[in-house]
C-alpha cells in the first residue's frame, strides 16, 4: 500500500513539475468589460492597466524564469522567499499576483455586501465596515510613491490593513507584515492617472464603488483554511531561518569532507541555537514538542563548539553534527504539521 502511494505521489509530483515547466504565465481574462467599472474606473485606463502594464509583468516574468529552475515553483513559492529572488523576479511575480487579485475583487457597480463571516470578523477588527474602509485609504494615502495597500489574513486568521512598496505584498519575506491579501488597492499612478490625474484620495473614495465584497468574502474563507498561511507563519520566524543558514552553510560542505566551515562557525551555530530559544514562537508552532526539540538543539549545539574548540577529530564533528542536522530537520517536521 505505501508503495502504491509513493507512485501516486512521484506521478503528482512530475504532473505538477510538467504543468509548471510548460506553463508560463499568461494574462487572466477581465471578468467584465473593460468599460463596466465607469464612471468610477474609465475604460481607457482598464485597458492600458489590464492589457498593457500586467502583460507586460507577465512578459518579463516569463523571460526571467525560463530555463531556470525556479520555473518549477508556483508563484507562492516564488514571492515567499522574494528577499532571495532577483529584482526582476521579485517586482514581476508580485506584479502578476497583485493584478491578478485586483481584477477579481472588482465588479461592475457592486453594491455588494462581505458574507456574513467576513462581516463579523470586520466588526470584530474594525469595529465597523467605515473604520475599515477609512484604514485602508489611509494605508494607500500614506503610501509615498508606488505600491498597495492590503487587507490581509494574519497567520492568527485575523484581518489586518498593511502597505506595500512597488509590486511587493505581504506574502512576501521583505514586507513587515505577513499574510494573504484578500483585497488589494493598486495606488500606483497608471491605476487613476488618467482620470484623477494627482488626486490619489478621489480615486480611493471611488473606489469603494466597485469593490466585489463577494468575491473578497470568498477569499477571507478560503485564505483562512490555505496551508499557505502555516508557510508564511514559519517563513516569518526570523531566528529559524538564520539558524537554517548557519547549519546549511556549514553542514553541507561537511558532506563534501570540507570540515573548515563548521570550524569557525559553531559558536555562531550555538549563538543562533540560543537566539531561537529565545525568540518568540509563532503561535501554532507553541507546542511543548517543538520547544523540547530547540531545548536540544540548545543542548547539542553547546556540546559541538565545546568539542570543537577541543579540536577532536573530524570524525567526532562529523557525527555531532550529524546529529543536530537531524535535530534541527525534526523541529522543521514538527512546525510544518
Ligand atoms: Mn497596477
Amino acid at each position: 500500500m505505501k508503495k502504491i502511494k509513493f507512485w501516486l505521489a512521484s506521478f503528482a509530483l512530475i504532473a505538477t513539475v510538467q504543468a509548471a515547466a510548460q506553463a508560463p504565465y499568461s494574462l487572466p481574462k477581465l471578468n467584465y468589460d473593460v468599460k463596466a467599472l465607469e464612471p468610477y474606473i474609465d475604460a481607457q485606463t482598464m485597458e492600458i492597466h489590464h492589457d498593457k502594464h500586467h502583460q507586460a509583468y507577465i512578459n518579463n516574468l516569463n523571460k526571467a524564469l525560463a530555463g531556470t529552475e525556479l520555473e518549477k515553483l508556483t508563484i507562492e513559492q516564488l514571492m515567499l522567499n522574494a528577499s532571495r529572488r532577483t529584482e526582476v523576479i521579485r517586482n514581476n511575480a508580485g506584479g502578476h499576483y497583485n493584478h491578478t487579485l485586483f481584477w477579481d475583487i472588482l465588479a461592475p457597480a457592486a453594491e455588494s455586501k462581505p458574507m456574513e463571516d467576513l462581516q463579523k470578523a470586520i466588526d470584530l477588527n474594525f469595529k465597523s465596515m467605515d473604520t475599515l474602509k477609512k484604514m485602508l485609504n489611509q494605508a494607500a494615502m500614506t503610501r509615498f510613491g508606488s505600491g498597495w495597500a492590503w487587507l490581509i489574513v494574519t497567520p492568527e486568521g485575523k484581518l489586518m490593513v498593511t502597505s506595500t512598496a512597488n509590486q511587493d505584498n505581504p506574502i512576501m519575506d521583505v514586507s513587515k507584515d505577513r499574510g494573504i491579501p484578500i483585497l488589494g488597492i493598486d495606488v500606483w499612478e497608471h491605476a487613476y492617472y488618467l482620470k484623477y490625474q494627482n488626486k490619489r484620495g478621489d480615486f480611493l473614495e471611488s473606489i469603494w464603488k466597485v469593490v466585489d465584497w463577494n468575491n473578497v468574502s470568498k477569499r477571507y474563507i478560503e485564505a483562512l483554511k490555505d496551508p499557505l498561511l502555516k508557510v508564511i507563519e514559519k517563513n516569518a520566524w526570523k531566528e529559524l531561518n538564520e539558524f537554517h543558514m548557519v547549519m546549511s552553510q556549514t553542514f553541507h560542505p561537511i558532506e563534501e569532507n570540507n570540515f573548515t566551515p563548521i570550524k569557525e562557525r559553531s559558536g555562531e551555530m550555538l549563538a543562533k541555537a540560543i537566539a531561537l530559544k529565545n525568540s518568540k514562537i509563532p503561535t501554532s508552532f507553541n507546542t511543548t514538542e517543538i520547544k523540547k526539540a530547540i531545548d536540544e538543539l540548545v543542548t547539542g549545539a553547546t556540546e559541538l563548539h565545546k568539542i570543537n574548540t577541543k579540536k577532536v577529530k573530524d570524525e567526532v564533528l562529523k557525527e555531532k553534527m550529524e546529529k543536530l542536522h537531524d535535530k534541527f530537520h525534526e523541529i522543521q517536521g514538527l512546525c510544518s504539521h
